[in-house]
């Protein structure tokens, strides 16, 4: 009788045992792997997916013609630490402590990169991090320095540096497929693969030095915008493309400096410069020389300044956004050639939106809809099957979608909301009925201080360090060049705006004072 109940118990333990193992096994089989991909400072405006036909992006469009396209994705912080922290914990900047770039993470707290590495995940960062600390949660991470070099950039390998030579775009690209290679193939993986490119001072590779060179950009309606209606905030700005561009840095008029020449951001011009080769160099002046020259021939001024600028921007900038295209194209190659297509989330994002112009400026930090809102388009095979949603979502949703994505829980104290119903077309309408930002960084740019609510229709920005308004009728004003705030037409959607943003700052504890 005991040898018989041993027996059985010994047959129990075992098929227990099979069960066990057969779901492990399944588990691990089914949960997808993960890529994160976000350039900085990419533009929706500068992905041909969202049909603004400035330029031609047929691999980011590819990753939209498989999954589903996001038109109302937005950030809570508009600028490139901030958001990456917001990306990493799911929290605002308050809670996160990161509120702008000279805040340094830490790397202490809850990361969704973390979350997923301690349930089974091999994660690795490549490329920008921005955030500072050396970053936590990943098996490998391999990131440039701060905003990093275009032309043969440094790389911090799990600690240490160096030189590589080359093109950044290229180089993020080569490390991220070699980890791949390399990855802990017992495992699904999480990989965040975040490109420098187009960040200013949008430098392009060697093989795109030409392209667009006969194309005339149309200039934004609102590019010679007089901010009339606006608060002090807009005129103040230091981010107009005409006025604050220099011709070094950003326009590249000049090549090698002479020493007294070698000043601020002209100093900075030479810095990245130095990083060329002899050869390199050659290569640059023989591009840029002679449309150099005919500018300077051209003798121009005014409105024809202003919008000669406009195109040398925009051609630099689309310039890098081609080389990002192609890389993604190729990390894509790689997934395929290697039977992972199948099985692999991508996403493809931004730290934030940018100005191509609109309302004369370049850069960011405005919640405005140029860079509150940021490209987001996710394919998850078998999964996503609407090619296009407006449903309003935020960089602080990514870290919980992702946890979800992985059969992961969500801790509680994450602020976000998982994109996943959206995906799935279980949720049709708005994620969130309204979205908080608040922005810090009133230094470079001179942009100020301020927090805000938008609904679907509506937004209300609030200078608090001014305590100016501005209240915006997205519906009869999608460019924000009419201030409502105070108009007695709009004196009912102002209280309720003020309300719900007392309101959502409240939800989100964020204990900056109102009035
Ligand atoms: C640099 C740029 C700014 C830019 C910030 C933030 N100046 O400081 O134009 O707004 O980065 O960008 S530069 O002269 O150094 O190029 S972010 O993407 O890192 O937030
Ligand atoms: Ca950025």
């Amino acid at each position: 009788m005991k040898t018989f109940r041993a027996l059985l118990r010994t047959i129990a333990v075992v098929t227990l045992c099979f069960i066990a193992a057969d779901r492990t096994f399944g588990q691990q089989k089914t949960r997808p792997n993960i890529i994160y991909i976000m350039s900085d400072d990419h533009a929706y405006q500068a992905i041909s997916a969202y049909g603004y036909g400035l330029n031609h992006t047929p691999n980011i469009d590819k990753i939209a013609a498989n999954g589903i396209l996001f038109a109302r994705a937005f950030v809570t912080n508009s600028i490139c630490g901030p958001s990456r922290a917001v990306m990493l914990t799911g929290k605002h900047s308050h809670i996160n402590g990161f509120v702008d770039n000279h805040s340094t993470f830490d790397g202490s707290q809850q990361t969704v990169a973390k979350l997923l590495h301690d349930n089974g995940y091999a994660t690795a960062v490549i490329g920008k991090w921005h955030l500072v600390s050396d970053p936590q949660g990943f098996d490998y991470w391999n990131i440039v320095p701060g905003q990093g070099d275009y032309y043969n950039p440094d790389f911090i390998e799990n600690g240490v540096r160096k030189r590589i030579s080359g093109y950044v775009t290229n180089i993020t690209t080569d490390i991220a497929i070699n980890w791949l290679e390399k990855r802990d193939k017992s495992k699904p993986f999480f990989l965040m693969y975040q490109h420098k490119a187009p960040h200013r001072n949008w430098m392009p590779e060697e093989k795109y030095y030409h392209l667009f060179d006969s194309t005339q950009f149309p200039v934004p309606s609102n590019y010679f915008d007089d901010y009339k209606t606006r608060t002090t905030a807009a005129r103040e700005q230091e981010m107009e493309i005409a006025r604050d561009m220099t011709n070094e840095y950003d326009l590249k008029l000049a090549f090698d400096l002479p020493k007294e020449k070698q000043v601020g951001l002209a100093a900075a011009w030479q810095g990245v410069y130095n990083r060329f080769t002899p050869e390199e160099k050659k290569k640059w002046e023989a591009a840029y020389g002679p449309s150099n020259d005919a500018f300077k021939k051209a003798n121009l001024r005014e409105r024809d300044l202003a919008i000669w600028k406009y195109q040398r921007y925009m051609k630099d900038y689309l310039r890098c956004v081609q080389s990002v295209d192609d890389n993604v194209g190729r990390l894509m190659d790689y997934l395929k050639a290697n039977g992972l297509d199948k099985n692999t989330i991508i996403i493809y994002t931004s730290d934030q939106g940018f100005f191509l112009g609109e309302h004369g400026w370049f850069d960011k930090r405005w919640m405005y809809e140029e860079s509150f809102r940021t490209p987001l388009i996710i394919s998850w095979p078998g999964v996503t099957k609407k090619k296009t949603t407006n449903s309003m979502v935020q960089n602080l949703d990514f870290a919980e979608t992702i946890l979800d994505m992985a059969g992961l829980k969500i801790p509680p104290d994450m602020q976000g909301k998982s994109i996943v119903p959206v995906l799935k077309g279980e949720l049709k309408g708005n994620l969130h009925d309204a979205l908080y930002y608040h922005f810090y960084e009133n230094q470079e740019h001179n942009v100020a201080k301020h927090i805000g609510v938008r609904t679907d229709r509506y937004k209300l920005i609030y200078f608090y360090e001014k305590k100016e308004w501005e209240l915006y009728d997205l519906e009869k004003d999608k460019k924000e060049m009419n201030n409502m705030y105070g108009q007695p037409a709009y004196k009912k959607v102002q209280d309720m705006m003020k309300n719900k943003l007392k309101e959502i700052k409240m939800q989100y504890n964020d204990p900056v004072q109102i009035d």
